[in-house]
């Protein structure tokens, strides 16, 4: 069974943490509801949906994904870079303890999950504002007894590593190279790049042979339709607003 946890819009949210964009006014009415088509499109696509509940005190709790990385051997909780963040760590830490064994990443580690991308047995870790060398340094301990290889990149014109790249399918991924060197990724992995007039397209949300992709950016998407994507365009224009985007606000994994 596939699972999706995913966490509701604060009614704080516009209280959440910005880095590379600007503030803007975000609509909460139409965040929930973008929110709940996001949730009904995953259990279009086969997940059971749990939803764990919004919380006022924490703007960015909808961003699940920053919170773990859920791997078929074990959990990673996380130690998210942004010290407002850190307290959505007990409510997520009590869902995955009912899925897998965990390891937490500890002080003076910092890691976000959105800095975190699995290729089958290589996973890359974004270093950023928000995940340090320690965190990575901790990962890559946590996971090399389950064969796991990590490395690292720099990441210093967006938020996360999946802000510039995420896998598409299998053998591709979609990718932003003006904001990540591709070197990084090996000879027989096909890169789609982003359209350029739509720099924050390479997060997609790949789950079994679709794509979960923002509809704000049609010209990637005809590229990946192109490519022979199966891509599921959405709606989330208020949590793009809040540096969101479809990876960020679920932890999809084989319960
Ligand atoms: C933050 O800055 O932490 C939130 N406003 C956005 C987090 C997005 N998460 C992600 O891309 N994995």
């Amino acid at each position: 069974m596939r699972v999706a946890i995913t966490r509701g819009i604060s009614p704080r949210m516009d209280r959440c943490e910005l880095t590379h964009v600007e503030r803007q006014e975000i609509d909460l009415e139409r965040a929930i509801a973008q929110h709940q088509s996001y949730e009904t499109l995953l259990e279009d696509l086969g997940c059971e949906v749990r939803c764990l509940r919004a919380s006022p005190d924490l703007p960015d709790s909808v961003f699940v994904e920053d919170t773990a990385v859920v791997m078929d051997e074990i959990a990673i909780i996380t130690r998210p870079g942004a010290p407002s963040r850190q307290a959505e760590i007990p409510e997520i830490t009590a869902e995955l303890a009912l899925h897998r064994p965990m390891a937490q990443i500890t002080v003076p580690g910092t890691l976000e999950g959105g800095d975190i991308l699995v290729m089958d047995r290589r996973v890359i870790v974004g270093l950023s504002s928000r995940t340090n060398a320690c965190g990575a340094r901790q990962a890559a301990d946590i996971l090399r007894p389950f064969g796991y290889e990590v490395v690292t990149v720099p990441i210093e014109k967006c938020l996360h590593l999946k802000s510039a790249v995420t896998r598409v399918a299998t053998d591709t991924i979609l990718v932003n190279r003006a904001w990540i060197d591709a070197g990084a990724f090996t000879g027989e992995t096909r890169i789609i790049d982003v359209d350029p007039a739509e720099p924050f397209a390479a997060n997609a949300l790949q789950i079994g042979e679709s794509v979960v992709f923002p509809a704000a950016y049609p010209r990637t998407a005809d590229r990946l339709n192109q490519a022979g994507i199966r891509v599921r365009p959405i709606d989330v224009s208020e949590i793009l607003k809040a540096e969101g985007g479809v990876t960020c606000c679920s932890l999809v994994f084989e319960a």
